[in-house]
Parts: C-alpha cells; sequence; structure tokens
C-alpha cells in the first residue's frame, strides 16, 4: 500500500528544492505558466543536468582569467623534407602501417557532434554535398576511403562515429539512406556526445525557452569517455583494434587511413600522436602544437599570444608553425587507460551571445559562456608522440565558413587541383581550366588516396555535366 503524493507534485517539490539547493531557481519561474508536456520536457532536463558538475564550471569563471601558462616551446617534429635516414624510417614505418590495416588492427574515430553554427547549414555538416563533380557529402568522402581499405586488404573497418543529441537522428538516417556508402552497417558505431548548460557570469544556468535550458555540445574532448560510455571502446579492444584513428567530419581531403603516420606512430610506441600543416600565415585559425612545460600540447589559435604567434626563427620561418589539423592516431589501450577513473580534461571557456529568454520569457540575446573540453589536451597524458608534418595542399582544406577562407568553395578548389594533378601526372585528361584556376576533377576515393595510387589505379574517366569523375 502505497500512500505517496501524485507524482508531478512530488517531482515539483523535488525540483524546486533541488533548484534551490544549487541556487538555480530562475529555471522554474516559468512553471505556472507551462503546460503539462512543457513541464516534463523542462524537468527532464533538469535532472538530466549534473548541477554539481554546473557548480565546478561556475567556479572556473571565477577565476581570474590570467593564470600561467606554462613554458611553450616547438615541438620535435617528423618533417616534410627529409634526410635519407628518415625516407628510410618512413619506408619502414609505411609497411608496418599497411600491415595493421591489412590485419584489421585501426578502427576509425570521427568526430561529427558539432553544430555547424558558422557554415549555417541545416543538418549534420557531414552531410554537406562536397564533391566537385559528384555533390558527394563529407560522410561518403571519409567512408569511401575506409571502404577502399577494406576492400583492398579485405578486412574490417570499424567506424565509430560520435554525434550530439541534435544531429544523432539525422546522421543515422543520411547513412541508411546511403546503405552506409558501402561498408557493413555492422561495422559502423553511432554514439552521442553530452551536452552542457551555457551559463551566465554569476554561474546561473541559462534557458533557451520558458521549458528549456540552453544546451550546447561540450567538445569533441568529450569523444574519449562518450565511446568509453557508450561499450565502444570495450568492444574496439575486444575486436584487436590496436589503433584509433582519429579525425574531424569538416576535412575532405583527410587520409585517416595514411599507413605512414600510423606506421610512424605505432613504432614508437606513442598514445598518441598529431599531424600538423605549416601554417600559411600566423592569423590562420589553426590551434599550434607545441610543448607545453615538456608535454606536447596544443595552444588554441586564440589563446596564442601575439608574441608568440608572430616569432620567427633565424631562417625567418615561423616559430610555431605546426598547425595543428585536427588528425590524431590513439593507442586504443592508452584511451582504455586515460578514461578509466574518468578523463580529467581542462575546461575551455568561450565568451558567445547566446540566444536566450528574459524574465518575462520573451526571446532576447545576451552574453553568456560556453564550456568545452578539447581532445588534443589528451596530448599530455602521452610520454610519447608523433608529430608528422604533411603537405596542406595534399590533406587540408576544411569546410568551416559559408564564404571565403576555409568554406565549400575552398574545399572544392583544393579537390580539383589535387585530383587534376594526379590525373594530369598519370597522362589522363582533364577538364578544361575553369574561372576559378583549376580543372573540376575529382576522383573516387574508392580509386585512389595518393597520386601513387592513381598512376597504380585503372581509372575510368566519366564525363559529366561541370567536370570530370575518375573512378
Ligand atoms: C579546430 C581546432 C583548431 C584547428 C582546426 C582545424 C579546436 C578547438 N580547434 O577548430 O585548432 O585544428 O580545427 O580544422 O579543436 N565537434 C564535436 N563536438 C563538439 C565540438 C566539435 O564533435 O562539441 C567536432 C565537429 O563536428 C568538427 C570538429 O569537432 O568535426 C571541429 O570542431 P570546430 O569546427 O568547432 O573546430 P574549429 O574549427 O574551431
Amino acid at each position: 500500500m502505497t500512500t505517496e503524493m501524485p507524482p508531478r507534485q512530488h517531482s515539483e517539490a523535488e525540483l524546486r528544492s533541488t533548484c534551490e539547493r544549487y541556487d538555480q531557481q530562475h529555471l522554474l519561474r516559468h512553471w505556472d505558466e507551462l503546460d503539462e508536456e512543457g513541464r516534463s520536457r523542462l524537468a527532464e532536463q533538469i535532472k538530466a543536468v549534473d548541477l554539481d558538475h554546473v557548480q565546478t564550471l561556475g567556479r572556473i569563471l571565477e577565476r581570474d582569467e590570467e593564470e600561467g601558462r606554462g613554458h611553450f616551446e616547438p615541438p620535435e617534429v617528423f618533417p616534410l623534407e627529409r634526410s635519407g635516414q628518415q625516407r628510410e624510417l618512413a619506408a619502414e614505418a609505411t609497411a608496418v602501417g599497411e600491415d595493421l590495416l591489412a590485419r584489421g588492427a585501426v578502427g576509425f574515430l570521427l568526430v561529427a557532434g558539432g553544430q555547424a553554427s558558422r557554415l549555417g547549414y541545416d543538418g549534420p555538416k557531414g552531410a554537406f554535398p562536397v564533391g566537385p563533380v559528384t555533390g558527394r557529402s563529407l560522410f561518403e568522402f571519409h567512408a569511401r576511403r575506409l571502404l577502399r581499405v577494406a576492400r583492398r586488404y579485405e578486412t574490417r573497418t570499424p567506424f565509430y562515429v560520435m554525434t550530439s543529441p541534435t544531429n544523432d537522428a539525422a546522421t543515422r538516417r543520411f547513412f541508411e539512406r546511403h546503405e552506409h556508402f558501402g561498408l557493413r552497417p555492422e561495422d559502423v558505431f553511432f554514439f552521442t556526445q553530452s551536452m552542457l548548460p551555457a551559463l551566465d557570469e554569476t554561474g546561473r544556468v541559462m534557458m533557451s525557452a520558458p521549458d528549456a535550458l540552453f544546451l550546447a555540445p561540450g567538445g569533441h574532448g568529450g569523444v574519449l569517455p562518450a565511446l568509453r560510455d557508450s561499450g565502444w571502446l570495450t568492444d574496439a579492444l575486444e575486436r584487436g583494434v590496436e589503433h584509433l584513428s582519429y579525425f574531424q567530419v569538416d576535412n575532405p581531403l583527410v587520409r585517416p587511413t595514411d599507413p605512414l603516420f600510423l606506421g610512424l606512430h605505432a613504432r614508437a610506441g606513442a598514445g598518441m600522436s598529431s599531424k600538423f600543416v605549416s601554417k600559411s600565415d600566423p592569423e590562420e585559425k589553426v590551434g599550434v602544437l607545441g610543448r607545453v612545460d615538456g608535454r606536447l600540447g596544443c595552444i588554441e589559435y586564440s589563446d596564442l599570444p601575439p608574441q608568440l604567434r608572430d616569432a620567427r626563427d633565424e631562417d625567418d620561418v615561423l616559430l610555431f608553425r605546426a598547425g595543428n589539423v585536427a588528425v590524431h592516431m590513439l593507442r586504443t589501450e592508452f584511451v582504455d587507460e586515460i578514461t578509466r577513473d574518468g578523463l580529467k580534461l581542462p575546461w575551455h571557456v568561450a565568451r558567445k551571445k547566446i540566444r536566450t529568454i528574459d524574465e518575462g520569457g520573451r526571446e532576447t540575446e545576451c552574453h553568456g559562456f560556453k564550456f568545452e573540453a578539447f581532445v588534443f589536451d589528451a596530448l599530455g597524458f602521452s610520454t610519447d608522440c608523433v608529430t608528422l608534418e604533411v603537405d596542406r595542399d595534399l590533406e587540408f582544406s576544411p569546410v568551416k565558413n559559408a564564404e571565403g577562407g576555409d568554406s565549400p568553395a575552398t574545399a572544392r578548389r583544393s579537390l580539383c587541383a589535387l585530383h587534376a594533378g594526379w590525373a594530369r601526372s598519370a597522362g589522363c585528361d582533364v577538364a578544361p581550366v575553369g574561372e576559378d584556376g583549376v580543372s573540376c576533377v575529382e576522383v573516387d576515393p574508392l580509386l585512389a588516396e595518393t597520386a601513387e595510387d592513381f598512376a597504380a589505379g585503372e581509372p575510368r574517366l566519366v564525363e559529366r555535366e561541370g567536370g570530370f569523375l575518375y573512378e
């Protein structure tokens, strides 16, 4: 027999006392005006938020902004211009990497939980049609690179895709609609990252509507704990995945199956390694890899003090030139070790304009703070790290903005310039040079990942309206 209060009231009283305990009473300011559905939505959201954690985040805002950053030095790198010995090492490492791929000992870890706010695209960013001739999506470019390895070595290429609660359903639907781009559906694993509330300067949780908290993805650093919590990390270990190849959704030139990077990282026994490109100019908006108090790390572009950003060596080369392209290799056991007791990455705070509500419940915009954890902060946990320089023209042209630099137009131009170059050097025809100075040529990732693959393959030309496709 029970003599409990009706469930809703019970939960309302509980909610009020929880909110009071954490000084977040304002979250229930509009409670009386909400209908049943609104109340239950708000109650669910409040219950789902870890208010102890919110309190910790609030304390970060109280701290003095100017904390000591430590001593920052350029990292040791495996450069693009190589000595004879380095060339030998590269050949050996490539063979090691190929063996790992052939054995199915590599898993692929894609972060696609971002909101694509700068691009202003309505949908998961990975669905963005970037192929200059085919209109192929970013997801398809990535998936077909894995498919190439799966077919070539008759192996499995487990693909772990991190989404956010906002784009998870749409991402899964996109993969299903495209039949997983030829990958075996049982080798594609989705998992979602957690969301965090934005706070105002007094540490109060901001609201996006009378019945909703303002929640945003907590940064790509969440990928490592989320991989563990989803169970896929255990799955990876169990199926013999020794290394995880990490990449971002926004770069159509990325080479997640690069055997050289994989082999260098594996030979070094590194926990986590990174690729980089030389920064094109000091102002370029990429983080910079370097040693922070002796440990490898990355300083975000917005945090790099101008005197370091502009410093040059005796050859007039930027001292901090190692631009982070957000491509990493992680040993699976390393991920297991650092996440076992809860991974503590530092929180990066960004002051942003937030669409919120005023006391009367009307929509308004004001400044608030978002919190993000960055995956490159895990570099500091790794004793040995490889920092491999790669050629920007071959591997890096991200889609970030709707127009201007790092936009769909520049990414398509980079793809065309690269692929037309492969075709030309293999003696194949290319489309006439267009107004943007490049021939519109696209190569199917299933055919080739490099100029050498292209030359060694049997490229078949398909002339399409607007350009040439080789497949
Ligand atoms: C990132 C790097 C920058 C540089 C650049 C290269 C950070 C903080 N900065 O800049 O140093 O290397 O990339 O392209 O990483 N994502 C999630 N969940 C989140 C947030 C982001 O999955 O909560 C994913 C997002 O889907 C995308 C990637 O992480 O694939 C990069 O996110 P971004 O666009 O916010 O990073 P950006 O361009 O500021």
